[in-house]
């Protein structure tokens, strides 16, 4: 392994795991800023080239990894033909170099180089160009921060970044799912849109009911059409491959694993199956929660799950990612040495369930540290809306533009309760804060901690956040089609 002789390597800025061991308060300063490129680069995809953009660190793969105690201090390098700025998701930062266009600093142009430096948070967490072609066409990364017990751990730590891809430009797909013609279930889709989609923050929503306690309206609503996927994708990725060619991961025999979970995907929800592999649920978002037995997990586009696996012995493992509602998935193989590694199909023979419409996942994690108690807050009622022709969806019945801000001031307790009044599900993103789930259904509850709440269809949850920097901070979903036509508000922070 490395000692202090090679302190002349972690100059070089190298962000890889073969350090970790070494105390980082001794020289954190004298650390170079990594490198991280926004560019270009060529996958295979079932034998063909496939031209997508990526964010590259400085050992040429993809993504950043820091140690406990480790500042993020990257010079980003903007590699395109084009404007890109990077948000990096799960982060603190201060406001400014928070990575959203003109929100408040512009873009990189192409060529220009920009410094980040901010106190990282712990845990599984990502990056992605904030403009949603760019995301699309895979302009996204792990940023994975190391908590002081995962190196004392012994476990091997692997990452699985899910991705959809299409070999058809982004702007064309982009422009076929707004145009409508994507698929989905019109008909079904345009049933709904005879309700009032939330355009009056008082509406009444007797519909409403919580997750579980299904009653006849909310039987009636999940029984309608609700749309899971508006795009069939040319494939689904883990760590940039197919099942054709997976990322097999060489593990220990007898060994533990903590697979970090990315959903980086612009339109896909995926369930993660360990098959044989007895697994537990540790964290969500990159926050801890109390750890959940099971070999199935779900997460939706901008989540991350962190699962501790077991091996019992030596072979070859799948760990699949199942796209809801449909056959295909992708996923990694952990072998031991020597294991026989047989080929999995990308498409199953069933269909994957739709995620959690209910809500029951969601409803079993409980923070291991949540937010203090501050009493009973009367919560911001916000509306989401939309509908699949015309493809536009809402935050309050506005659009990006025309938005109703959120205001509260800096350290003040806010909770936000999401009405889901649409038959999509929301992946609801807040910049700037981690909040807490404290409520689903009407029901309160200590839930996770989190960056991203998948809303379903017709459901209703409440988050909590203590307001931080004084600031605009976006509030959006994290579907990247939604995104695009414009639903996302700001969370505005008052000192
Ligand atoms: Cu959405």
């Amino acid at each position: 392994m490395i000692n202090f002789s090679r302190r002349g390597f972690l100059a070089a800025g190298a962000a890889t795991l073969a350090y970790a061991h070494i105390p980082q308060f001794a020289f954190a300063q004298a650390v170079a800023p990594i490198q991280l490129t926004a560019g270009r680069r060529t996958l295979d995809i079932g034998g063909r080239a496939a031209s997508v953009l990526g964010l590259i660190g400085p050992d040429g793969r993809p993504g950043v990894m820091l140690d406990p105690g480790q500042r993020f201090a990257v010079d980003l390098t903007n590699g395109l033909d084009v404007e890109t700025i990077i948000h990096w998701h799960g982060q603190i930062p201060p406001n400014v170099q928070d990575g959203v266009p003109a929100a408040p600093m512009a873009a990189l142009k192409p060529g220009e180089v920009r410094s980040y430096d901010f106190a990282p948070s712990a845990g599984t967490h990502w990056m992605h160009s904030h403009i949603p072609i760019q995301e699309m066409q895979m302009l996204a990364a792990p940023l994975i921060v190391r908590r002081a017990e995962e190196i004392a751990a012994d476990r091997q730590e692997v990452v699985m970044f899910l991705h959809d891809f299409s070999f058809r430009p982004a702007e064309e797909v982009l422009a076929e799912i707004v145009s409508g013609a994507g698929h989905g279930d019109m008909g079904e889709a345009n049933a709904m849109s005879g309700m009032d989609h939330g355009s009056h923050g008082s509406m009444p929503m007797p519909q409403m009911s919580g997750a579980g306690q299904g009653g006849n309206d909310m039987a009636r609503m999940h029984s309608m059409q609700m749309d899971l996927n508006d795009f069939d994708f040319d494939a689904y990725l883990a760590n940039d491959r197919t099942l054709d060619d997976p990322d097999t991961v060489p593990v220990e025999a007898n060994g533990r694993v903590l697979l970090r979970v990315i959903n980086g995907a612009a339109a896909t929800s995926f369930w993660i199956d360990s098959g044989d592999l007895p697994g537990r649920l540790v964290a969500v978002d990159g926050q801890p929660i109390e750890p959940i037995p099971g070999n199935r997990f779900g997460l939706s586009m901008g989540q991350r799950l962190d699962l501790e696996l077991e091996l019992p012995d030596s072979g070859a493992w799948p760990v699949l990612a199942l796209r809801e509602g449909a056959r295909e998935r992708t996923g990694v193989i952990l072998a031991t040495p020597g294991a026989q590694v047989r080929r999995i199909d990308p498409l199953a023979e069933a269909e994957a369930p739709a995620f959690d419409i209910r809500m029951e996942q969601e409803s079993r994690l409980r923070a291991v540290t949540g937010l203090a108690d501050r009493g009973a807050i009367r919560p911001i009622d916000v509306m989401l809306g939309g509908q699949m022709q015309p493809y536009v969806w809402t935050i309050d019945g506005k659009t990006w533009g025309e938005h109703l801000p959120i205001s509260a001031s800096s350290g003040d307790r806010v909770e936000i309760r999401f009405h889901n009044m649409s038959m999509m599900g929301h992946p609801m993103h807040l910049h700037g804060h981690h909040f807490q789930v404290v409520e689903i259904g009407g029901r309160r509850m200590g839930g996770a901690m989190r960056d991203t709440l998948y809303i379903p269809p017709m459901t209703m949850a409440t988050i909590a956040v203590d307001a931080g920097e004084a600031a605009r901070w976006m509030l959006h979903c994290h579907h990247m089609p939604h995104l695009s036509t414009g639903m996302m508000t700001e969370f505005v922070v008052a000192a």
